[in-house]
């Protein structure tokens, strides 16, 4: 019988590329979908005709306990969050009730539908639904070491990296209290041609396609020296898959182990469309965040020994296929007069 996901953040980044995975490894999936007409649900079931939908929201525990018992999952990744992280200052609150308690909701959810309670902890499951939870690089913040691994202390620097730490050792906990397979990815920063428009790197390949194509001249940034390991999402998603697969569970650090500036990232666009990037950023004193994380880079040892997974897709491959992805984007927009968003996918 085919396996059976559960995804929450499906019409996320992250989740489109995930179901299309599972969906290739033949699972059948469904997407955890808010709103009474979310309009980013239209592009995912355009991608995945297979895919299914239950409705349920992070904020709201029933609903969570609802989408669980109706699907019945094998498997359970958690990848909805307010992923922005300047929003989490101006929304600390909501941040961490979505990102933080909505972590805790969710396990309760599994807790509740697979029959586990406290008084059986010795991981007599009724049911074995295994859980992912998607950590964040942002925990190390100011980070107490480079390349951070699974040991290297938390100091976050924002309300977002405070709420993902606190899903993260909610569910380290559920997994020692409760003897669940669950386990959290701490994912350095992925990217691809779906990535939101706010995040540094679609900003610029975004604005790189439109200053080629004459539609804008300058492009704004902040902070230029922000050290990212960045990679591609594709590739991280595969390593959310095995890490529900292994005989016992373990977190792990993904990410590529190299680290380059917001300013290379900026150099290699403006290069591949044979511009000089120098010519059109300038620096937005506004877009400089009140704690910055300076450097991050992913001790990879650990995930590539245990689950044999490597990156396929490096930096400047990256950014220059987000380039061209815009490029299309950006000139299809033109053309149909802004039928096409050129900030969505
Ligand atoms: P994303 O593109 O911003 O997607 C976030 C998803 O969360 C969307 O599908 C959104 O759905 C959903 N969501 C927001 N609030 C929700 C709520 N109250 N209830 C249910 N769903 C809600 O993020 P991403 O890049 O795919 O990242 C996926 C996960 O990995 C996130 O948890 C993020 O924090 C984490 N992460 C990302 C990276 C990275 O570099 N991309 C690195 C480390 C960790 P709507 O359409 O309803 O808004
Ligand atoms: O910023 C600098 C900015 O917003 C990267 C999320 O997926 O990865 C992501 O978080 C760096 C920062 O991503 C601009 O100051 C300069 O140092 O692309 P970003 P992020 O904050 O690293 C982690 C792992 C997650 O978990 C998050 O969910 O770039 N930067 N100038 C800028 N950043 C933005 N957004 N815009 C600028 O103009």
């Amino acid at each position: 019988m085919a396996r059976r996901a559960l995804i929450t953040g499906i019409t996320g980044q992250d989740g489109s590329y995930l179901a299309e995975h599972l969906l290739g490894q033949g699972y059948q999936v469904w997407g955890l979908m808010r709103g009474q007409a979310n309009p980013r649900k239209t592009r995912v079931s355009r991608l995945m005709s297979e895919l299914s939908f239950v409705d349920g929201d992070l904020m709201d525990q029933a609903s969570l306990v609802s989408a669980v018992d109706l699907v019945q999952p094998d498997e359970v990744y958690n990848l909805g969050a307010i992923s922005f992280v300047p929003m989490s200052w101006q929304q600390a609150e909501l941040v961490t009730e979505v990102n933080a308690m909505g972590v805790l909701r969710v396990l309760e959810a599994i807790r509740m539908v697979s029959g586990l309670s406290s008084s059986r902890h010795n991981g007599e499951a009724a049911k074995n639904i295994r859980f992912y939870q998607a950590s964040s690089s942002e925990m190390f913040g100011k980070a107490a070491e480079t390349p951070q691994r699974e040991t290297t202390i938390f100091h976050p620097r924002s309300p977002y990296g405070v709420a993902k730490a606190y899903g993260h050792f909610i569910t380290r906990n559920y997994r020692e209290s409760f003897g669940m397979y669950a386990v959290g990815g701490i994912l350095f920063n992925h990217e691809s041609p779906r990535r939101g428009a706010e995040f540094v790197t679609r900003k610029i390949s975004l604005g790189v396609a439109k200053i080629k194509l004459g539609l804008q001249d300058r492009l704004a940034l902040g902070n230029l020296d922000a050290l990212r390991d960045w990679g591609f999402a594709g590739d991280y998603v595969r390593a959310m898959h095995l890490m529900l697969q292994q005989d016992e569970p373990a977190d792990y650090v993904v990410g590529t182990g190299e680290m380059h500036s917001v300013r290379d990232a900026a150099r290699i666009a403006f290069d591949h469309v044979g511009l000089n990037w120098e010519d059109h950023v300038h620096i937005d004193p506004a877009l400089v965040r009140p704690a910055e994380v300076e450097v991050l880079c992913a001790d990879t040892t650990r995930v590539r020994q245990e689950l044999r997974w490597a990156p396929q897709v490096d930096f400047a491959s990256l950014m220059t296929m987000m380039v061209d992805a815009d490029l299309k984007h950006v000139a299809a927009e033109q053309e149909y007069g802004g039928l096409l968003a050129a900030g969505s996918w």
